[in-house]
């Protein structure tokens, strides 16, 4: 070393230089590599983020007039992907029509028309389920929430906002028993007495299929409830509805529904199915406790509503309705 000539020298520097440039752009590299690979990352991760949660609504339209105003909240939410739009009965009603789930299928249709939105809508079953043997109602809209759950990824599950009797969903689950573990059902139903913790089935929804809820509750559904006893309080009066909705084509058809209704004559008016679907909405607006069922009601964890803030609720739909263009 001691005897290298200048010239040597001066390679050797130069061979050392090249080296340490090569090592610079080695790293300079890596980190390219690395912020491109976060950069693809990132966007992955609010590619995913972004994506819409699929829910699949069921209702009974045709019996009440706020099944019309949850359907119209839903169906314009921008983070929602609804996925099919099902029509339940309530044949079991002493004013039912002679074919309740037909007329909940033809206002269904009749409102996606309204908002000019294409998703696929179903047709329940014509009845409450079965007394023996097969009680499942096997209709279009059983075998869709069969087909949703199994359409789902490892892992999922699928969204499931029932406004009416539960025919349809629990029948899903009696024609096929594995969907039930993969469902998380929301549901405006039953009573529930937070002091005593007591549950009874005296409501409507509950009344028009007595079996298909105590199938759900004695299954594997993860099951969120707004008792009608909590939703009581849901109150739309005529005179501010009117005042604010008549100016706009959706707001005047909703109108329509409650002039049309059976007593349409009404000044004000419980707006029940909105409030479950403002639970999913907007979780931070409404209480949710876990409860444990009596051993006749299936022993075990559901989800009941407490309370929820009516004013924002009622303020949001105003606002939404009349800011709602067709697409
Ligand atoms: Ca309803």
């Amino acid at each position: 070393m001691y005897f290298l000539k200048v010239k040597e020298i001066n390679l050797l520097a130069n061979e050392r230089s090249k080296r340490m440039n090569l090592f610079i752009m080695k790293i300079q590299t890596q980190n390219l590599v690395k912020s491109v690979f976060l950069f693809v990352f990132l966007g992955v991760q609010i590619a995913w983020t972004q994506e819409k949660t699929k829910v699949l609504l069921d209702a009974d339209t045709a019996n009440e007039v706020d099944d019309s105003f949850a359907l119209a909240r839903i169906l314009m939410e921008p983070g929602i992907e609804v996925v099919a739009l099902n029509a339940t009965q309530w044949q079991t009603a002493h004013w039912s029509t002679p074919s309740t789930m037909e007329d909940s299928y033809r206002l269904n249709a009749y409102l996606l028309g309204m908002m000019n939105i294409s998703i696929p809508t179903f047709k329940g079953g014509t009845a409450r389920m079965f007394d023996w043997g097969d009680r499942a109602q096997h209709s279009a809209a059983a075998y869709e929430i069969i087909k949703q759950v199994e359409a789902l990824k490892e892992g999922g599950k699928l969204t499931v906002i029932a406004l009416g009797a539960l025919t349809n969903v629990a029948s899903a689950v009696f024609i096929q028993p594995a969907i039930a573990e993969h469902l998380e059902l929301y549901w405006l139903g039953s009573t529930y007495d937070f002091e005593e913790g007591i549950l009874l089935k005296n409501d409507f929804n509950c009344a028009m299929d007595q079996y298909a809820i105590n199938h759900l509750l004695f299954s594997e559904v993860e099951m969120h409830i707004m008792p009608v006893n909590v939703a009581s309080k849901m109150q739309f009066t005529y005179d501010e509805t009117r005042a604010k909705l008549k100016d706009h084509f959706l707001g005047a058809y909703l109108l329509k529904v409650w002039d049309d209704h059976i007593d349409g004559g009404r000044s004000s008016r419980t707006i029940w199915d909105l409030t479950i679907i403002d639970a999913v909405l907007n979780p931070s607006w409404a209480e949710e406790v876990p409860i444990t069922t009596s051993k006749d009601n299936g022993n075990r964890t559901i989800y009941y509503y407490k309370d929820f803030d009516a004013a924002k609720m009622r303020e949001d739909f105003y606002r939404k309705i009349i800011s709602y263009q067709r697409p």
